[in-house]
């Protein structure tokens, strides 16, 4: 059994306001799930970054001002399907680099490196699969040839200010003089928008979210009801947060037998599930600074949705 992941059960499901963490969606029907909400058209932001990557990869490869060879090393990659633009424009124009896809899942590292040597089949690529600080420690530090790191898609958006700004550090502190880190951060926009990507009319999102009560029901021999549960979201467009919940629809116990511990619902709580922060351009200088990196450029799309921020 993952104790990490019984550890913040309890804990979450103890506490006044309950929490389960969005860290968790991302079993195989999650990350299915997730690529469903990747391809709604509501879920603007993998469009966004998408264009950002194929339009403007000259610029943001002209931006690193990189000695050849260079590493591209990028955390938690899953299917690459982002990154292929900014790879085919390097291996179209013959320039020397090694691509190092970091993953927690040996499922996705053998997808992601299946479809990349069909497609780019002189692509230099060395993935990786485990802990992100591990694996840069290993590949990076050692290393003498520079290096970007990518954190995409908005990851960091999942992360509250002040985890952010750790992470951002951990970066940091396994980067070498000289490497760069290239962030997707989601921004602030039309507050209908969003809430539109998360809130979704299909429901592919309520069931990311119901997902992670039939993980329970399985790993730890739970009875969650999922018909006694619905999924609620809002986003506040004072505080750029998205946050997602599941509602308990009637009074009820569950059992998780297989630890032993059982947790009352009251009709109508709240379980928390996931952060989803849109920052400004102003915010992203902020937490740049606060975890010791300087922004050198910010690459938008053309609505002005998404950014690729280029940072050293
Ligand atoms: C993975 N992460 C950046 C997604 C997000 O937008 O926060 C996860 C997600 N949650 C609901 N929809 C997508």
């Amino acid at each position: 059994m993952n104790t990490q992941f019984k550890k913040d059960l309890i804990e979450g499901l103890s506490k006044e306001q309950k929490t389960l963490s969005s860290k968790y969606f991302y079993d195989d029907a999650g990350s299915r799930i997730f690529q469903e909400i990747m391809n709604m058209p509501e879920y603007y932001l993998t469009n966004s970054e998408f264009e950002i990557l194929s339009l403007q990869a000259k610029q943001i490869i002209e931006a690193l001002n990189f000695n050849e060879p260079f590493n591209i090393i990028e955390l938690g990659a899953g299917d690459g399907f982002k990154t292929f633009k900014l790879l085919e424009y390097l291996v179209n124009n013959n320039i020397n680099f090694h691509y190092v896809p970091i993953d927690i899942s040996q499922g996705a590292m053998d997808d992601l490196t299946g479809k990349l040597k069909q497609k780019l089949p002189q692509l230099s690529i060395h993935p990786r699969v485990g802990d992100y600080f591990e694996v840069l420690s290993k590949e990076n530090m050692q290393t003498k040839i520079p290096s970007l790191l990518l954190f995409l898609g908005s990851n960091v958006g999942n992360y509250s200010k002040n985890e952010a700004v750790s992470l951002m550090q951990l970066f940091n502190s396994n980067m070498k003089q000289g490497d760069k880190l290239l962030l997707g951060v989601d921004l602030k926009k039309n507050p209908i928008t969003i809430q539109n990507a998360y809130f979704d009319k299909h429901g592919i999102t309520k069931r990311f979210n119901i997902n992670l009560l039939l993980r329970i029901n399985r790993e730890f021999d739970a009875d969650f009801k999922i018909d006694d549960f619905d999924f609620y979201c809002h986003y506040n467009p004072i505080n750029g947060e998205v946050r997602s919940y599941i509602v308990s629809l009637r009074n009820q116990k569950v059992e998780l037998k297989k630890i032993n511990e059982s947790f009352d619902f009251t009709y109508d709580e709240l379980i928390w599930t996931e952060l989803s922060k849109k920052y400004s351009l102003k915010g992203i200088e902020e937490l740049a600074k606060d975890s010791n990196f300087k922004v050198e450029n910010h690459f938008l799309d053309c609505k002005h949705y998404f950014t690729d921020t280029l940072l050293i």
